[in-house]
């Protein structure tokens, strides 16, 4: 036992080290620096615990040396993976099976580090020890309940750290935003495990699909197309597409006044402009990917999955025909420009097989103390700061900005707003008009930009909602600003609030207006692509055109709910929306609603076998190349693009080519009071480029 004890605290001291020293774990308060300092002990005492089955002293030693050795040696090949990738190494890597993981550039020795002697230490020191007798070897058998005591006491622990893990992040295993999160929590050896388990059981799916399997897909989404509007197919042609990400932005927000004041005065005017598409009955439809989930719709046309999200469990490997690829394809440069760390969801992974050429991350940003907050680079400065990117990138592009400063809990320093919020009882409700004003704010400054430098009449820019930023809890407390009285709030009114903005505004155009069909971000991709004019029909997509005569227009949600012009369906209870009080159908009605569920359900489940099974590796839409991710690199995108400009000279269309090459940045105007914040060492997120193998 006392042996035992020794290795145990040796390794846990080790794994310390690990922690604090080598992987970048951001910790954010003292309640997960304690969980840190726990985590090792409980899967240590598990494995090393093992050994205590044996009786006699010649096995009982060997197997408690050889679980050190392995266990060290996971840790170790994590510490030297980090190093270079920041990111814990997943098992589909180890086995060699993802395709995006390069393997280590250049020599793993220049990846080594004087203290990591540590490592391996005290494996030497205690064998010399027992050489030498300085150990004395008990020939003594252990009793064999000590083993099993010993295992529960483990298990025990392990479900404590579980539970604390899931008090300060709920739903920490299903949904997985991050690996770095797991091993936070869990620690290396439970995270190991966890991925094991998800990798044997997405790789046996995938093992086992045929690709007759896509047959009843290619049915389904045939029957469904919908073809486009004629009068409107093709009106953005050759235009630029700029997508702005509203995080957790619901429509009410759209219109809506506290204390007289309006929340978000310059989204308002766009909404109703006659250069703007907007829709008053779009749902989102994730689940619990959120943010990824859609992005998964709007870049694939494909929904994120039932559990999880698409991106952090398949967007290493899955195959897509996804809109980065499809507009690259037609002679579009693609970007995405974020502020937060590009592990988040896996994008840096994901993004190569979506196809993105240029992923600009937190790493590109100057985000270092009051200029980001949990969740990255404060909405102002991402636009602003973008520009010396955006000025490089060659015309016609696909880009999009995902804002984060919306974002739960809806905390902004006291610098950045005066706004007046309500007062409902419930902070996350009073604050989240703050955060949305900002955001408001943001984007009309980016506007300022896009007009000044002539971008805006070249461009169509797309701005929608992710989904809801209130959740169905603290919605009683919305209520009362929403003017309904909090105690007759239900399940339909949640469904209700569901709405989030989607806009296509095209500055120049004048027949926009306000469009109430019924739809969802599953339909935002095929309604993109006719509007550029560019045919969707051979792709397998599940959503359809929402300017369609044909347009589905009943809203799948990822639980199998379901929203419709007439209908609204919760948890299998009905409403209907002109009474909006529950119903008890009538056989003709039944039959309506029946026909309704099946097509919800079949979008859901189709969607699922095809990402699940990877089946779109089978699919060759006529004229489309298969991307190859390993053609990605999101290190030094500023040098990739100035390259080009450089190569194509006089033909160069990238703004800063057009402005003679000078600078756009002085046309950039922002109040953000952090421009003028001295870089400095502190930062609220822990900013890494995985494709930077500088060491800069
Ligand atoms: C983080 C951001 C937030 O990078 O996209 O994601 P969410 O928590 O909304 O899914
Ligand atoms: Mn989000």
């Amino acid at each position: 036992m006392g042996f035992v004890t020794l290795l145990v605290v040796l390794f846990w001291l080790k794994t310390l080290i690990a922690y604090f020293v080598d992987f970048n774990l951001n910790l954010s308060d003292p309640f997960q620096f304690l969980i840190l300092l726990l985590n090792p002990l409980a899967t240590t005492i598990l494995l090393f615990g093992l050994a205590l089955y044996f009786k006699r002293a010649r096995f009982f030693y060997p197997f408690l040396f050889l679980i050190d050795i392995l266990n060290s040696l996971l840790l170790y090949i994590n510490v030297i993976y980090f190093r270079e990738f920041t990111d814990f190494m997943t098992v589909s890597t180890m086995l060699g099976y993802s395709k995006v993981d390069q393997g280590l550039s250049g020599s793993s020795l220049a990846l080594t580090s004087p203290h990591d002697i540590l490592y391996w230490l005290d494996l030497v020191v205690v064998l010399v020890l027992l050489a030498t007798r300085r150990i004395y070897i008990d020939p003594r058998p252990v009793n064999k309940r000590v083993g099993l005591a010993v295992t529960s006491a483990a298990l025990l622990l392990f479900t404590a750290n579980l539970t604390l893990g899931e008090m300060d992040r709920p739903q920490l295993l299903t949904r997985t935003f991050d690996r770095t999160y797991v091993v936070k929590y869990l620690g290396l050896d439970a995270f190991t495990v966890y991925d094991g388990i998800k990798t044997q059981h997405t790789s046996e799916v995938r093992s086992h699909a045929k690709k007759s399997e896509l047959s009843g897909i290619l049915k389904f989404v045939h029957k469904n197309y919908a073809a486009p509007d004629k009068k409107l197919y093709g009106v953005a042609k050759k235009k630029n597409v700029i997508v702005i990400h509203l995080e957790s932005f619901q429509q009410f927000l759209i219109n809506k006044k506290i204390n007289g004041q309006e929340v978000t005065p310059f989204l308002n005017k766009l909404y109703k402009s006659k250069a703007t598409y907007s829709f008053d009955n779009f749902f989102h439809e994730v689940g619990q990917g959120k943010t990824s989930d859609a992005e998964t719709m709007l870049e694939t046309g494909t929904f994120g999955l039932s559990q999880g999200s698409l991106f952090t469990q398949l967007g290493n490997d899955n195959t897509f025909q996804a809109a980065p690829a499809i507009f690259d394809q037609a002679g579009y440069t693609t970007a995405v420009f974020h502020g937060n760390v590009a592990s988040f969801w896996n994008r840096s992974n994901t993004y190569k097989n979506l196809g993105y050429q240029y992923f600009f991350d937190a790493s590109y940003y100057d985000t270092s103390g009051d200029k980001s907050l949990g969740y990255g680079l404060k909405d102002k400065l991402l636009f602003n700061d973008s520009v010396k990117y955006l000025q490089h990138l060659q015309q016609p592009f696909y880009v999009k900005y995902l804002t984060v400063t919306n974002h739960f809990p809806y905390t902004l320093d006291s610098e950045d707003s005066t706004f007046k919020t309500p007062n409902t009882g419930d902070k996350t409700v009073d604050n989240y008009f703050k955060t949305a004003h900002y955001l408001d704010q943001s984007v009309k400054e980016f506007y300022h930009y896009l007009n000044k430098s002539g971008l805006a009449k070249n461009s169509l820019i797309m701005l929608y909602g992710d989904h809801y930023g209130i959740s169905n809890s603290s919605n009683p407390a919305l209520a009362k600003v929403l003017g309904v009285d909090p105690d007759d709030w239900n399940d339909y009114d949640n469904a209700q609030l569901q709405r989030v903005p989607l806009m296509f505004n095209m500055p120049g155009y004048t027949h926009g207006k306000i469009e109430h069909q019924y739809g969802g971000e599953i339909d935002v991709l095929p309604t993109l692509m006719h509007l550029m004019g560019m045919n969707s029909k051979k792709y397998l997509q599940f959503g359809t055109d929402l300017f369609s005569k044909e347009h589905n227009q009943v809203v799948a949600f990822r639980n199998r709910d379901w929203e419709s012009p007439d209908y609204t369906s919760v948890d299998g209870t009905i409403y209907s929306n002109k009474t909006q009080q529950e119903i008890h159908p009538t056989k003709a009605q039944q039959a309506r609603i029946d026909k309704m569920q099946k097509h919800v359900n079949q979008a859901l489940s189709f969607s699922d076998s095809l990402n699940q099974k990877n089946l779109l590796r089978f699919y060759h839409p006529k004229g489309f190349k298969a991307v190859n991710p390993n053609h990605y690199n999101y290190a030094d995108g500023l040098e990739k693009a100035e390259k080009i400009e450089k190569k194509l000279g006089l033909k160069s269309t990238s703004l800063f080519s057009r402005n003679r090459d000078k600078s756009t940045q002085s046309w950039y105007q922002t109040d953000a009071p952090e421009l003028h914040h001295k870089e400095t060492d502190s930062n609220r997120i822990k900013i890494t480029n995985q494709d930077d193998t500088s060491g800069k």
